[in-house]
């Protein structure tokens, strides 16, 4: 018999891949999504399975982090041997408008599913990994950043994602629970939430690329992450709940970047290279050239001219808006996963450049989608944030 997993936040980038490597491990896999007024399993729907069919290993349950019962019931029901706790209010910015919805979500949340194992008797059984964050480390101690780095959060998130990994090392030295941390720093994919930075600069440049758009408008340029692929952090969560012992641990690539730069190699990817110039709010970012054979190879021949036209009369394709500004920020993350690569053996495949890439083909896939939709007389969505 293969493991039972459960995992909250199973509609969400980690949830996502994490379920799907769990299945191909031979695991039965139950998942917590929320009741929404949409679909929101767009990115399950290819392992989704019909709740019909007769034997199923993928299997989805209603619920909420708020909901101590509901929470309770499922761990009951499904008696896991791992529970991934992922769900979360995870948008920084969010979270200054949100802040006692996030601390409910993604601190008591955390409480509720510990409390749940302990009341059902699973202490021994059930295994806990907490999703913890480089967000700890917010005004950062210490450069790079490692399992002992003392804690600074600098946003309601970040505060409440503190409570969590908190409560979650107390039921493990308090019960004896198999509980850990990992202290992720960001991961990113082309299944990111699309108002995070990274997938935001790569869609808008996409959409650049085709004439959809005419501009990203963007908030703190100068920012630093370590930014790493969800693909290969979803194994390091795994790993952690594969260890005899529970810890915390660091997962990080080591290499940090500005948004600026994240900026400048996305668009380099499809082939337009661009300049900064000005500073604070009045800066901007234009095409100074196209590489045509990488512009014509990553987004098509035909939108070429178009491309050029565009940037003889207005080259400015970035522009800041002191909107995304955060009240406080959070300028510079850099973490040292060393400990995870010795006891877990964990260490990253993709760089920067493979995951720039891997997300610039998807979305300019994506738009061109999006494009011929348009083209044929149809509505698609406009999305502003
Ligand atoms: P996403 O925002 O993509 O996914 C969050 C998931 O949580 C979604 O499934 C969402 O449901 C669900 N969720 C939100 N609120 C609730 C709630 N009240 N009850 C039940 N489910 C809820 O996040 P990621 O996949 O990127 O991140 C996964 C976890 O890891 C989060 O806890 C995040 O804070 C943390 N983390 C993420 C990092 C990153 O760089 N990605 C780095 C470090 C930590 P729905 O789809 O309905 O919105
Ligand atoms: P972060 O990710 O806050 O690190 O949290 P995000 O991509 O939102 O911001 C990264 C940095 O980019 C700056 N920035 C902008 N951010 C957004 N979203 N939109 C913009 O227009 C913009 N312009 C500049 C931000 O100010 C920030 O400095 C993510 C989430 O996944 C958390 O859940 C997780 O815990 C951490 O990563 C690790």
């Amino acid at each position: 018999m293969g493991k039972v997993a459960l995992i909250t936040g199973i509609t969400g980038q980690d949830g996502a891949y994490l379920a799907e490597y769990l299945l191909k491990k031979g695991y039965t896999v139950h998942g917590i999504k929320r009741r929404s007024s949409l679909f929101n399993t767009e990115r399950i729907d290819h392992i989704y399975q019909d709740p019909h069919a007769e034997k199923r290993n993928f299997i989805l349950h209603y619920g909420d982090m708020t909901d101590s019962m509901n929470l309770t019931k499922i761990v009951h029901d499904v008696s896991p041997d791992e529970i991934y706790n992922l769900a979360a209010m995870s948008h920084v910015k969010v979270s200054f408008d949100t802040p006692e919805y996030t601390a409910n979500a993604d601190g008591l949340g955390t409480l509720r599913v510990l409390e749940a194992v302990r009341l059902l008797d699973l202490t021994t059984k059930t295994r806990i990994y907490q999703a913890s964050t480089s967000e700890l480390y917010g005004l950062a101690q210490e450069v790079p950043q490692t399992e002992k780095t003392p804690f600074y959060p600098r946003s309601p998130y970040g505060v409440a994602k503190l409570y969590a990994y908190w409560i979650t090392v107390n039921y493990r030295e308090a019960y004896g629970l198999h509980a850990s941390n990992g202290i992720l720093f960001n991961h990113e994919s082309p299944i990111r939430g699309e108002t995070f930075v990274t997938r935001k600069i790569t869609r808008a440049m996409a959409k650049i690329a085709l004439g959809m758009q005419e501009a990203l408008f963007i908030g703190n340029l100068s920012a630093r992450r370590d930014w790493g692929h969800a693909k290969d952090f979803i194994k390091a969560m795994y790993l952690i709940l594969q260890q005899d012992k529970p810890d915390d641990y660091v997962i990080a690539t080591g290499v940090t970047s500005e948004v600026r730069e994240f900026i400048t190699r996305t668009f380099k990817s499809a082939g337009m290279e661009i300049a900064f110039s000005g500073t604070g709010e009045k800066e901007t970012g234009e095409i100074i050239s196209i590489d045509d054979a990488v512009f014509k190879e990553r987004v098509g021949k035909e939108y070429i001219p178009a491309i050029n036209t565009r940037i003889k009369s207005n080259p400015v394709v970035v522009r800041v808006d002191k909107s995304y500004y955060r009240p406080t920020e959070v300028d510079q993350l850099i973490g040292d996963a060393t400990k995870a690569r010795k006891k877990l053996g964990w260490i990253p495949e993709y760089d920067l450049e493979g995951l720039i890439n891997e997300m610039v083909n998807s979305d300019i896939h994506l738009m061109k989608k999006e494009n011929h939709i348009r083209n044929g007389g149809f509505r698609t969505l406009n999305y502003f944030e």
